[in-house]
C-alpha cells in the first residue's frame, strides 16, 4: 500500500476567503482558479513501513509538529471509511519556497489525498475526495483538476471540476517572489479575524456570486480584458476586507505595491496581463503566451524583487507511481 502523486498550485481569480464552518472547514464563497505548471508538489505516501505513528517528511527532513498534525487529520479523514489504514510514512517535496502565498497548501494536500487514494486497494469517489481535500485545505479541492477550475458550494457541500481546458485558453503566470519568508498570519487565521471582526466581510461575501457569474462568462468567451477587470476586483476586494479586520491584514510588502502599478501600467499600454495576490506579499501577474518576456522584464526590475517565476496553465493532480 504506496503510492506517489504529484499536484501543483492553483491561483484563485475570484478568491475564496472565509468559512460559514470551521469544523468541516466549509468555505463562505465558491472560488475560481487556473492550475500552474512548474511549480510542484510530490508526495509519497506508505503504508507499509511499519511505523509506530504518521510521520512526514517535508523537502527531506521531518516536518513540524504543526504540519505533521495536519497531515494526520487529513489520514484520519481516509480512517473514518478504511479504519483498518495503517500508521503512514509521508514524504513531500515542493519546488518551490513552502507557506509563502504560493499555495502550497493547496498543492501538498491535493497530491496528499491522490497518493493516499491511489494506495488504497478500494479507493474513495470523487465527492469524498473533495471532501477530504478541503476539509484540509480549502483552496486544495481546486488542485485536483487542471486549467481553469471553479470550487461551487452545493448545499453544505462543495463541488470541483475544470470549467475550460487548459489548451482553450493558454495563459501564462508570472509569479513576482518579494520574499521567501513565511507569512506570519495563515490564512485560516487570517479569514477568521476578518470574518469575526471586518466591518467589509458581509459586503465581501455578498458580491462573490456576481464576481464567479463574470469570470465564468469572461473565461467562457476568452475575454481578457473581462477577465482581468474581475480577478483584479475580488483580489482587491478579499485584501480590503482583510485590512479592514482588527488588527487590519496587511500581507503586501512595498514591492507587492510597486508590481501591481507596473501590471496595470503595463495593460494601460495595451500589454495583456493582469495581476492577483493571496495571503502573501507574491504578485502574479496573468498575461497572454505572447507578453511573457515583457511582463517577466518589467517585474525582474523591480526593488525587493529576489526572483521571478514563468508559469504555463497545468494539469490536475495525478498518480505517478501506485
Ligand atoms: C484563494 N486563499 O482563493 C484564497 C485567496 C488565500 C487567498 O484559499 O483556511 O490555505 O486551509 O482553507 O487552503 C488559502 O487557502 O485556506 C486561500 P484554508 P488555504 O486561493
Amino acid at each position: 500500500m504506496r503510492a506517489t502523486a504529484i499536484a501543483h498550485p492553483n491561483i484563485a481569480l475570484v478568491k475564496y476567503w472565509g468559512k460559514v464552518d470551521l469544523t468541516r472547514n466549509l468555505p463562505a464563497v465558491g472560488s475560481i482558479s487556473i492550475t500552474l505548471d512548474t511549480l510542484a508538489t510530490t508526495t509519497r505516501v506508505d503504508f507499509d513501513s511499519g511505523a509506530d505513528s504518521d510521520q512526514l517528511f517535508l523537502d527531506g527532513d521531518r516536518a513540524s509538529a504543526e504540519r505533521t498534525s495536519r497531515v494526520r487529520v487529513c489520514l484520519d479523514l481516509f480512517r473514518r471509511f478504511r479504519p483498518d489504514l495503517p500508521a503512514a510514512v509521508v514524504e513531500s517535496e515542493n519546488s518551490f519556497p513552502t507557506a509563502a502565498g504560493l499555495a502550497s497548501s493547496a498543492s501538498g494536500f491535493a497530491a496528499l489525498v491522490t497518493a493516499v487514494n491511489a494506495a488504497l486497494e478500494s479507493p474513495l469517489g470523487a465527492d469524498r475526495l473533495v471532501e477530504i481535500a478541503r476539509r484540509c485545505s480549502g483552496s486544495s479541492p481546486r488542485s485536483l483538476c487542471g486549467g481553469f477550475v471553479e470550487l461551487a458550494l452545493v448545499g453544505d457541500s462543495t463541488t470541483v471540476r475544470s470549467i475550460l481546458d487548459r489548451r482553450d485558453w493558454p495563459l501564462d503566470v508570472v509569479i513576482a517572489v518579494t520574499s521567501k519568508a513565511a507569512k506570519t498570519v495563515g490564512s485560516t487565521d487570517g479569514m477568521e479575524l476578518t470574518r469575526t471582526t471586518s466591518p467589509f466581510y458581509h459586503a465581501w461575501v455578498t458580491r462573490s456570486p456576481g464576481d464567479l457569474e463574470a469570470a465564468r462568462t469572461a473565461i467562457a468567451a476568452g475575454d481578457f480584458e473581462a477577465l482581468a477587470a474581475v480577478a483584479e476586483a475580488s483580489c482587491l476586494a478579499m485584501h480590503a476586507a482583510a485590512m479592514a479586520a482588527r488588527p487590519g491584514l496587511v500581507y503586501w510588502n512595498g514591492a507587492t505595491v510597486e508590481g501591481l502599478h507596473r501590471v496595470r501600467e503595463l495593460r494601460g499600454g495595451g500589454t495583456p496581463v493582469f495581476f492577483t495576490i493571496d495571503a502573501g506579499p507574491q504578485l502574479k501577474a496573468v498575461c497572454e503566451p505572447g507578453a511573457t518576456d515583457r511582463v517577466a522584464a518589467a517585474l525582474a526590475e523591480i526593488p525587493g524583487v529576489v526572483e521571478v517565476i514563468r508559469c504555463g496553465l497545468g494539469d490536475g493532480a495525478m498518480v505517478v507511481e501506485a
